[in-house]
């Protein structure tokens, strides 16, 4: 028995499934959760020795790869002067000024501790500053799992196949219309049904959690045009786009505005933070400028709010980092690729700057639909054929690939050469 076997089945007792969040679980994928104890670069260490090339990253926030050393120090420095203070700090204010700074149509922004809560917090603006209750999201899209969201959703619970999860009352979804992402009729459908009821579209402008699907061209515009057209909110939920695909993240990408834009671990550079903002008058309904009620012992914590914006001013005053990470990663999603249209295995690419994914199926995919048309058990082959060869992909076929300025170009040469012995037949 390996020692990740040992401790996950030490876990397994005393954690439901083992794990702290579900996909980690290698549920859809068979085996046993590598157990890690440290990461560097591009690279994890687990239990047992073995070293990986990484695509998790955290889950995106690894944007200079892990455990960059300016991160780091400022981490250090800023535990040397207390974990947690629950009062406020100048580096709080110092986030806040750097977001609204520069994301476009985000003139406040309130710090949380998770994705989970930004959005949460951010639908219940909308709500309180439209003051109407729907809400429209898209089927695949993942929002983090607070009830009012959990329908229809990507993620775990698209792999485990509980889209909408036991336990939510159907009070909380009650209000939660779903659309086909990719596909503006069923909005404008949902809209004329309920011109004056519904709130907000939340959705990924590049959706992240059904695999990796980009949006059509057109598709982020058109949804700016509905909700102005019918004076509802647009949140560009960013928690995996946001500072990204660039630094302005969806917005500044596609040339698209939202009203409010969510933000996950991404500006805590790995540590737990979200965030949520938007335009002035919407965001001053938050208590204690406005009626709608959010608050948080830990949110801004001196820590997360130290590693955050010292990630954020590198990327901010490097902008040449997401030049080349997007450039490298259009070169590596391109030979996969081409890997992929000589394999005989059926396979489908989808790619948008430094995400991407494999999906096992012929068919495009563009939807919730087809994403589901790709066959899982080949993912859980292909994802055993590359950790054994050293390279950790996400343990869930409906996740992103996280590609990270430390990625070298010899990093992705070398994984190639391992996804070529796949593709390739040579297993
Ligand atoms: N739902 C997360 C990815 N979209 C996974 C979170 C985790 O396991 O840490």
């Amino acid at each position: 028995m390996t020692k990740s076997e040992e401790l996950f089945a030490r876990g397994c007792k005393v954690i439901p499934g083992g794990v702290n969040s579900p996909v980690r679980a290698f549920g859809s994928i068979g085996g046993t959760p590598r157990m890690i104890t440290s990461a560097e670069g591009t690279h994890m260490t687990d239990e047992d020795g073995n070293t990986y090339i990484d695509f998790i990253g955290s889950w995106g926030p690894m944007l200079l790869g892990h455990n960059h050393p300016a991160v780091k120090e400022a981490v250090i420095k800023a535990c040397e002067k207390g974990l947690s203070f629950g009062t406020a700090t100048k580096l709080e204010v110092e986030m806040a000024e750097l977001i609204c700074d520069s994301i476009p149509n985000v003139e406040m922004v309130r710090m949380v501790n998770s994705g989970t809560e930004a959005v949460m917090s951010a639908i219940r603006t909308a709500r309180g500053y439209t003051g109407r209750d729907k809400i429209i999201k898209f089927m695949g899209c993942y929002h983090g799992h607070s009830d009012a969201l959990l329908v229809q959703a990507g993620s775990g619970v698209m792999t485990a196949g509980i889209p909408d999860s036991a336990g939510v009352p159907k009070s909380c979804t009650q209000d939660t219309l779903s659309a086909v992402y990719n596909d503006l009729a069923s909005v404008e459908k949902l809209f004329e049904a309920f011109p004056q009821e519904i709130a907000a579209v939340i959705v990924e402008p590049v959706a992240a959690n059904m695999g990796v699907i980009p949006p059509k061209k057109g598709f982020l515009q058109g949804l700016r045009d509905l909700c102005t057209k019918y004076g509802v909110i647009l949140i560009f939920d960013e928690v995996i786009t946001g500072f990204r695909l660039g630094f302005t993240g969806a917005q500044g990408y596609f040339g698209v505005d939202a009203d409010m834009v969510t933000y996950g671990k991404i500006i805590g550079a790995g540590m737990p933070v979200g965030a949520y903002g938007g335009r002035r008058e919407i965001m001053e309904r938050v208590a204690p400028s406005g009626p709608v009620y959010q608050a948080g012992t830990l949110s801004g914590n001196p820590i997360a709010m130290a590693a955050g914006l010292t990630q954020l001013t590198i990327l901010k005053e490097q902008p040449e980092i997401y030049k080349e990470l997007n450039e490298r990663a259009e070169w590596f999603y391109g030979e996969i690729k081409k890997l992929a249209s000589e394999s005989e295995i059926p396979v489908t690419v989808n790619a948008e700057g430094s995400l991407g994914c494999i999906y096992f199926t012929g068919t495009e995919v563009t939807d919730y639909e087809t994403a589901k048309t790709s066959d899982t058990a080949a993912y859980g082959r292909y994802f055993h054929y590359m950790l054994e060869h050293g390279i950790h992909l996400a343990p869930a076929q409906f996740e992103a690939m996280f590609l990270s300025a430390a990625h070298t170009k010899e990093d992705l040469a070398e994984v190639l050469e391992v996804m070529r012995g796949f593709f390739g037949g040579k297993r």
